[in-house]
């Protein structure tokens, strides 16, 4: 269907970069967002269907993304890839054009646990579990959600007590952890002072064989079904002195707050990458698909659904790319993080779920993406601070005046 208004696109990002999204990256980054195209295309798109519905995380893949070279990406040193902030993002927006839960694994893996290790970690902590954890052949998870302590971490009750001879006994109960059950290493917050008072959050390093430490998968998701989420039990774990997180900048919340930048900065490109698809599946789907005697993408009504959700995706990679730039830069904000990842996250659930619905009735299965997608945002929504923490971080960025709860004062 070539006219003189419709040429096919050039682009890396293909059909939907309307304006000139593609050169706003270096040969280099496109090259890195292909490889990791070509990887989901290889060894997630024929199996995710199934995996989703079986609830599977296919554990095998683990090494594979530590060969494409995904696990702790931004990272140098340890055997980590060192690559740059934006082409961590462009490859987080691949991964999840696969699936969300795919996308979640490695961040998990390299934002939060590895990322906890690298910034806060010792010497011994960091040569012990990075170059393991670089190659996939070591798991870790991040503990910091508590049943009673999602939104407002400084109220978790999970404690640290360091006994005369320099141990530390761990005990309490964290929850939604992604990948507790396969995890070899679990980095723990923990309260070493009083309940409430953020400044006492300590982080330590966990080995998953402690005794004392548990995990459970949780059942019955409707979203992210191809990945774990978990609760952890600890019960009078015993570590060793050295197990803490050293450093003075993992001292009080700001330390989980570094590593949660870091997760949410890959989720402001990893939605887009969930919009894209749904796009791209729509798009495909409307161009073949005949009704009262037409293609559905001939009709008005669908055509300005697609130019709308192409507005919406293009302003999305625009914001995660200013976004991405800054981080290289070293100019990167909590509030531009709460900024993309707020809006990148509502925009790609509402261009899921306007795809599902132009899908009809065969958008309900999982022959096509897009509910899968809308369902996997949901979680995606929601972890790493919901809309309203990020419009709220905003408001207090805006103001000068925190709001988090009433008569909040911090
Ligand atoms: P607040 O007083 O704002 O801050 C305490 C200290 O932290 C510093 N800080 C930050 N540092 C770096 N980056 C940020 N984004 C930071 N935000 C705050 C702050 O400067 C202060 O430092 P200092 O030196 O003065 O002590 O603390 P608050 O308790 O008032 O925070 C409010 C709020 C709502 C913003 C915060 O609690 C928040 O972000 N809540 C959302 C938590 C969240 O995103 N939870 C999801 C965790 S993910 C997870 O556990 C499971 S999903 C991952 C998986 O799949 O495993």
């Amino acid at each position: 269907m070539s006219t003189p208004f419709h040429a096919e696109s050039d682009s890396f990002l293909g059909r939907v970069d309307v304006v000139g999204l593609d050169a706003l990256f270096s040969e280099q980054e496109k090259a890195t967002a292909l490889a990791v195209r070509a990887f989901v295309d290889e060894h997630i798109r024929p199996h995710i269907a199934s995996w989703y519905e079986d609830a599977v995380f296919p554990r095998e893949i683990v090494p594979e993304m530590g060969r494409l070279g995904v696990l702790g990406m931004p990272y140098a040193g340890y055997g980590c890839p060192g690559r740059s902030a934006v082409e961590y993002g462009l490859a987080a927006q691949e991964l999840e054009a696969g699936d969300s839960g795919l996308r979640t694994f490695v961040s998990v893996q390299g934002s939060l646990a590895m990322g906890a290790i690298h910034k806060h970690g010792s010497e011994e902590q960091k040569e012990h579990w990075l170059p393991r954890m670089t190659a996939g052949e070591a798991v870790g998870c991040f503990g910091l959600t508590e049943p009673g302590a999602g939104s407002d971490p400084a109220s978790m009750t999970t404690t640290a007590r360091q006994e005369a001879g320099g141990d530390w006994v761990l005990n309490g109960t964290k929850r939604w952890i992604g990948l507790g059950t396969i995890a070899d290493v679990a980095i723990v917050w923990a309260q070493t002072g009083e309940i409430g008072d953020g400044r006492g959050v300590r982080g330590f390093v966990v080995p998953t064989d402690t005794p004392g430490f548990t995990a459970e998968a949780i059942t019955g998701k409707l979203s992210m079904r191809a990945s774990i989420q978990t609760e952890l039990h600890l019960e009078d774990v015993r570590l060793p002195a050295d197990a803490i997180l050293p450093a003075d900048s993992a001292i009080g919340l700001k330390g989980p707050f570094q590593c949660l930048n870091e997760a949410r900065y890959g989720i402001v490109w990893g939605a887009m990458g969930a919009a894209r698809d749904s796009f791209d599946a729509v798009l495909d789907y409307t161009m073949g698909r005949t009704q009262f005697g037409a293609p559905l993408a001939s009709y008005q009504l669908t055509q300005a659904k697609l130019a709308d959700m192409a507005v919406a995706i293009n302003r999305g990679y625009l914001l995660a790319h200013q976004i991405g730039r800054a981080k290289d830069a070293g100019t990167l904000t909590p509030a531009m993080i709460s900024t993309g990842k707020l809006d990148n996250c509502r925009v790609a659930i509402g261009i899921a779920r306007d795809a599902r619905e132009m899908l009809g009735g065969n958008g309900v299965t999982l022959e096509h993406s897009p509910l899968r997608h809308a369902n996997n945002l949901e979680s995606v929504r929601t972890y790493e601070g919901t809309d309203e923490v990020h419009q709220l971080t905003l408001g207090r960025h805006l103001t000068g005046i925190g709001a988090f709860a009433p008569h909040a004062t911090r």
